[in-house]
């Protein structure tokens, strides 16, 4: 739809430009490799490309360490490149958003190279520049000037030797902590932003954007217990001039220009904050990534010490993000993106030897989070079923975060095998892993060596293979994008979970006015029957049957019939 709310029937497509498709066999997939996949995209349906970032950048994790944000890193093209793929999108009616990594630099960025020049750079106040603690010696265990562990391990103080004194960094030591106190700060990332637009771009992801408010005394944290180091989350996530620094964003760059979409990267962002970041009244973004779902299966001190989920346990949290949502604000859908491991390895169920629940699991995850209240997003990959990387080794990983998690982990006293298995499930390279095009060499990404290895299901899970079989993973996708585009009930309705009798059955209505649709979908391996209240079932009764994951269910339009493992259903009324 058009006006200021087309996002709201619009389908998300994240590519991740360092594995999507490699064009001239360095082993990187980039921009002209983008080009040649368009196709695949448009046969898709989706409305929207959201690339993971390509500006210039020391690739110290992947691009979300950026040294020039007006220029293309030479791995993935050029400008002249960059517009090219613009103009080929916008040619097939879709619309492109760029990363937004304006949390933190990379420290060889400019800017950061004036700051640690010295004491007295202007730009010096650019960054978190603090002395080591109480007058300790700069370098000395314990001396950083807080006590906060960054994201990928380790303290998030990184000393630098010119001026003795140490900057922040939540992130990678190379990816140093912008300082929006700073107006100047602010000024340049708008006049940035502002650039890209009036290149053509449609608006942007924004990377953990509500880290970029700090408690400015940056106070030390409660330890973990026996840990020396602590989560200093509280100190700068939803920070006091959050709100503030959106609200000017918006003003300085978002303000009377049209068919944008803005979405926030938004860690540890409760529900009633939620509301906060995408009240339309509010103008500060269009939606918000939430991480609730995806932490539920974290252990309790790491990610990486990860549990299964019981069947249900997902649906009452996304359930309980739909009703939050309900009256103010909108919900960007997502089970899967390049930090996260596989959708259908971690919420479904691929084991081969458990009988053939890899489809349909795959399916039936798709069609109860495509057709919540919200906006879909699809990671590349996700529409032909892929899978967790199986690897083994410390060799076969790449991620920076892995890399430091294995190190502090040994060092911390686990095996390797123990350090292994929490990578072999929470790793982000389980994303990372090239598409699998076809059945040619390296699945078709590239003629060179991949920069990380192909999983080796390729030679079954290919968009080749699924292409033209209409009861493929894929086709099963492109069918629920375009339900999405005929029935307006799907972005606009209402949403009520309804009792099924069985936590592992996720079913709910949408309304809106006289279109009623109703989404029965059991989220487990077993076979498991709905029981509905009986004014729940009288309204469904005779209702038709607009979409199965079970080819040749269609004709058996009874809800209270039993769900087979993983089956999922679509009625209208
Ligand atoms: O991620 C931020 C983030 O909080 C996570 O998803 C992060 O990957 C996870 O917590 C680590 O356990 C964003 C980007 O999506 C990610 O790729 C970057 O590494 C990170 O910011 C820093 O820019
Ligand atoms: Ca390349």
């Amino acid at each position: 739809s058009t006006g200021p709310d087309w996002w709201k029937s619009a389908v998300v497509y994240q590519i991740y430009p360092r594995s999507f498709q490699d064009s001239n066999g360095d082993g990187i997939g980039d921009l002209p490799g983008i080009r040649q996949r368009l196709d695949h995209l448009e046969r898709l349906g989706v409305d929207v490309v959201w690339l993971s970032p390509i500006y210039r950048s020391p690739q110290a994790d992947n691009g979300y360490d950026i040294s020039d944000y007006q220029d293309i890193d030479p791995v993935f093209g050029t400008l002249d490149d960059f517009d090219a793929l613009l103009a080929d999108l916008h040619a097939r009616g879709m619309k492109l958003v760029m990363d937004l990594v304006v949390n933190h630099t990379s420290d060889e960025h400019p800017w950061f190279v004036e700051s640690r020049s010295s004491v007295d750079s202007p730009k010096r106040d650019w960054y978190w520049w603090r002395p080591a603690r109480d007058g300790r010696d700069p370098g000395t265990p314990g001396a950083e000037p807080n006590n906060w562990e960054s994201f990928f391990s380790g303290p998030a103080w990184q000393l630098d030797e010119a001026t003795g004194e140490y900057y922040l960094h939540l992130f990678d030591r190379k990816q140093a902590d912008l300082n929006w106190e700073n107006p100047e700060v602010r000024e340049a990332v708008y006049a940035m932003m502002r650039w890209w637009l009036d290149r053509g771009v449609d608006g942007f992801r924004m990377d953990v954007i509500n880290l970029i408010s700090k408690v400015p005394s940056l106070p030390d944290a409660e330890p973990l217990p026996g840990r020396a180091l602590a989560n200093g989350a509280p100190y700068y996530t939803s920070g006091p001039r959050l709100h503030e620094f959106l609200q000017e964003m918006h003003r300085e760059v978002f303000a009377g220009r049209d068919g944008l979409l803005t979405v926030g990267e938004t860690p540890g962002v409760t529900p009633p904050e939620a509301v906060l970041f995408t009240d339309p009244a509010r103008h500060e973004v269009d939606m918000v990534f939430q991480f609730e779902h995806v932490g539920l299966d974290h252990g309790p001190v790491t990610k990486f010490r990860s549990r299964r989920l019981e069947p249900g346990e997902l649906a009452a949290n996304l359930t309980r993000w739909q009703d939050a949502l309900a009256e103010t604000g909108w919900n960007s859908l997502y089970l899967e993106n390049h930090d996260q491991a596989r959708s259908v390895t971690r919420f479904g169920d691929d084991r081969t030897d458990h009988g053939a629940h890899w489809r349909t699991s795959a399916t039936a995850l798709a069609t109860m989070l495509h057709l919540q209240r919200g906006t879909p997003y699809v990671y590349q990959g996700q529409e032909i079923g892929m899978t967790n990387a199986p690897f083994a080794l410390i060799e076969d990983f790449r991620d920076v975060e892995s890399l430091n998690f294995y190190a502090a982990d040994i060092e911390s006293g686990s095996s390797p095998a123990e350090a292994l298995l929490g990578l072999a499930s929470m790793s982000r390279d389980n994303a990372r892993t090239p598409v699998q095009w076809d059945g040619s060499e390296n699945a078709g990404f590239t003629t060179g060596t991949p920069w990380i290895a192909v999983n080796p299901n390729a030679d079954r899970i290919t968009v080749a293979a699924q292409e033209d079989d209409p009861h493929s993973v894929l086709a099963y996708y492109r069918s629920l994008i375009a339900l999405r585009h005929a029935h307006p009930v799907i972005a606009d309705g209402s949403f009520e979970r309804l009792d099924a009798g069985d936590d592992a059955i996720f079913a709910f209505e949408r309304v809106l006015g006289d279109d009623r649709m109703l989404v029965v979908a059991n989220l487990s391996s077993d076979e498991r029957i709905p029981r509905f209240a009986s004014t729940a079932f009288e309204r469904w009764e005779d209702a038709e049957v607009l979409l199965t994951n079970l080819p040749g269910s269609e004709g058996a339009p009874d809800v209270a019939a039993p769900l087979a493992p993983w089956e999922a259903k679509v009625y209208s009324a």
